[in-house]
């Protein structure tokens, strides 16, 4: 009898230790698909397609698949870069708008196929999809359905000739994650030679509920992203932002793929939606999705880059920052040492948590198995909850010692529903709590970012959600300071500001030519360069004492008091100092009055820089004149590649003295009215 008492007694106790019920989940959630998917968090995108070769955004349908000829593909390279770089998987465009295809399709002559890659054998997708699976990477395909090329788009035997070629790429590959539909669709196109403007219902015309169930069938875990989902959707703007308020929720019902008003009304989700569909943040490393020579200067900086990593990551969407991968059919030197310094840049933003060891205490907890150890134990399938009805709850940590930081990463527990609605960050100063910062969706991950500060004690308060908050982890991390050289600029008054990339960073800067000194010369404020003088400056970190490279800039000239002969109002904007407006000039010509006679040496001038370049002066002319009437030509020549690199030009010439200049157009590169991004004149 005895021997029985032991194992009843034992069962008995662990069934008073057993864990409490979980919290009812609060729809929707997502499935499983989702949940496998939003553990990805970061990938890459590859636009590489006939675009690439055409110098091309929008292929109009009529390119010849001859133009198709990279000579150093290497899809081994664009892999192993996207790995190094941390992203979980890479998406192709498989087809883009044009309707050139990457892989030998059955049903069509405008493919690989015909091209000179590979003398027409090579099967592109195949390529990629070996070299991604070798590093270890996720596939996703980028699937166009608006189809520029194809004589039938707009015809209910376009949508078949969609789904057959949906079918060869969703079969013969292996497991896919997602498959990408654009929502731009419809509109002009060649169209096998109509060469017309074709518009389609874009709600009732690709009959997408069909086409949904082909790809499950064919990949039942692959993730559907458009605009509408159904799986995942997108953030509403290509500048790889989501917002201060993401929702995962989504009134799926109400929304489809291209409609009107999507960015300004559905893309944050909403509190309330149907249906669990997560943001997605696309973005390009360049301005451009294809690549273009022309933008060989304009690969995103580290802090723009970084800017993205926060604001998307860290406001609940996964981020797919896209290679506009080289004519040679390679990741361009530029962009892959971007992305590795991101990576790098990521990696020390997050070294240590702070919350790991910290002594953690919670207002309350649901019992057995939501104990606070959940939510540092980096496991997001184990976490902290409350009791039923608790929907303001705290979380306290004392560090033991005042430290240093500046990031604080929560994750909702989200596969019980998405809740928390606001919620801040305290610090504990002489017994009493101030606010750091606040917040108000957290969703899968959520990360805020706030000036350096210091405290032993910290205070998460859950002040507002849908239901009891579900914390699966938190982070405290203190992240160094992004040293960048610092932004130097100049108003057309004279007036020079210096930013740097944060702003809790100090400043110093020279002005005689040498490098600046730490602790010398430090900037307080805007100051005055009228003549031709260069700014130095750098940027340093108090709490590491690091400095930033040394920026410089040349100015000459101020050019407040320039007078434009020209009846054009906008004529201003190619001496306004700011590198982002440019004028057109239908005379193709520039003429100023410079107010007082000059000795000049030289003149600048910088191409237009704005996405779609035109009228870049490819051939010039530079006069002057002392009177405004009779001139003199002092330097004629060519601007050589300034269609590829559209970067500032210089160009000097025997001293002369005068009061007027005139920059001519004699040739554009393409022919249109000259542009003027920004002239300057040389005086040394
Ligand atoms: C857009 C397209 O029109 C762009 O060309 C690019 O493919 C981007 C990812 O999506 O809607
Ligand atoms: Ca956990």
């Amino acid at each position: 009898m005895k021997r029985f008492i032991w194992p009843v007694f034992l069962i008995g106790l662990s069934y008073c230790q057993e864990k409490a019920a979980p919290p009812e989940p609060i729809l929707p959630i997502p499935d499983e698909r989702q949940i496998a998917w939003q553990e990805l968090e970061y990938y890459g995108f590859v636009h590489f397609n006939m675009n690439t070769f055409s110098d091309r955004e929008w292929g109009f349908g009529d390119e010849k698949p001859e133009q198709f000829n990279p000579t150093e593909l290497d899809a081994k390279q664009w892999a192993r870069i996207a790995r190094e770089a941390g992203m979980k998987g890479l998406i192709i465009t498989a087809k883009h708008h044009d309707g050139f295809v990457l892989w030998p399709s059955a049903y069509t002559e405008h493919s690989v196929k015909n091209s000179p890659w590979r003398d027409g054998k090579g099967d592109l997708i195949r390529e990629f999809v070996d070299a991604c699976r070798a590093e270890g990477l996720k596939v996703g395909i980028y699937y166009s359905p608006w189809d520029r090329n194809h004589p039938d788009y707009g015809k209910p035997e376009y949508v078949t000739y969609m789904r057959n070629q949906l079918t060869e790429l969703l079969s013969n590959y292996g497991e896919i994650f997602e498959v990408w539909f654009d929502g731009a669709n419809g509109g002009t196109g060649w169209y096998g030679g109509a060469n017309e403007e074709r518009k389609v219902d874009k709600f009732s015309y690709y009959d997408w509920p069909t086409t949904i169930e082909l790809v499950r069938k064919l990949q039942p875990g692959a993730m559907l992203f458009s605009d509408a989902g159904p799986d995942v959707r997108w953030v509403g703007n290509e500048h790889g932002f989501a917002y201060e308020t993401t929702w995962s929720n989504l009134m799926r019902d109400s929304v489809y793929a291209g409609m009107p008003e999507f960015s300004e009304k559905w893309a944050t989700g909403q509190e309330n939606g149907t249906h669990w569909v997560p943001a997605e943040s696309d973005v390009s490393i360049r301005p451009g999705w294809y690549y273009h020579a022309y933008e060989d200067h304009k690969v995103k900086t580290l802090p723009e880059l970084m800017e993205i990593y926060y604001k998307s990551i860290g406001q609940n969407s996964s981020l797919l920052i896209n290679f506009p991968v080289d004519t040679r059919g390679l990741i361009h030197e530029k962009d892959q040492e971007a992305i590795l310094k991101m990576a790098g840049k990521i990696k020390e933003d997050f070294a240590v948590n702070l919350a790991i060891g910290a002594d953690l205490e919670s207002s309350s907890d649901r019992g057995k198995g939501y104990e606070v150890s959940n939510l540092t134990d980096g496991d997001f399938n184990t976490y902290w909850t409350t009791l039923d009805g608790q929907i303001q709850a705290s979380l306290e940590l004392d560090f033991g010692k005042s430290v240093s930081f500046n990031r604080l990463l929560i994750q909702e527990f989200v596969n019980l529903g998405q809740r928390v609605k606001a919620f801040t960050l305290e610090k504990e100063v002489n017994g009493n709590w101030e606010k750091v910062a606040e917040g108000t969706t957290i969703g899968y991950k959520r990360i805020l970012t706030f000036p350096d500060t210091e405290a032993q004690k910290i205070r998460i308060n859950f002040m507002d959600g849908k239901g009891i908050p579900v914390i699966s982890e938190i982070g405290v991390y203190s992240a160094p300071a992004l040293l960048f050289p610092p932004k130097i600029s100049r108003t057309p008054d004279g007036k020079v500001s210096i930013t740097a990339a944060e702003e809790s960073q100090q400043i110093y800067f020279s002005l005689d030519g040498n490098a600046p000194k730490v602790g010398e010369n430090a900037y307080s404020g805007d100051f005055d360069v009228l003549e031709a003088t260069t700014v130095h400056a750098i940027a340093v970190d108090s709490r590491s004492g690091k400095s930033s490279e040394v920026a410089r800039v040349d100015f000459d000239l101020a050019k407040g008091s320039w007078k434009l002969i020209s009846s054009d109002s906008n004529a201003i904007k190619a001496i306004d100092e700011l590198s982002n407006s440019y004028w057109t000039s239908p005379a193709n010509e520039l003429t100023l009055d410079l107010g007082q006679q000059v000795d000049l040496k030289g003149f600048t001038y910088l191409p237009m820089q704005a996405r779609y370049p035109s009228g870049y002066i490819a051939d010039y002319a530079f006069e002057v004149s002392a009177d405004g009437k009779s001139w003199k030509r002092v330097a004629q020549g060519e601007f050589s590649n300034i269609q590829n690199s559209p970067i500032e030009q210089m160009v000097r010439f025997e001293p002369v003295n005068s009061r007027f200049v005139r920059l001519k157009a004699l040739r554009t590169a393409d022919g249109n009215a000259a542009t003027f991004g920004e002239f300057g004149v040389l005086t040394r």
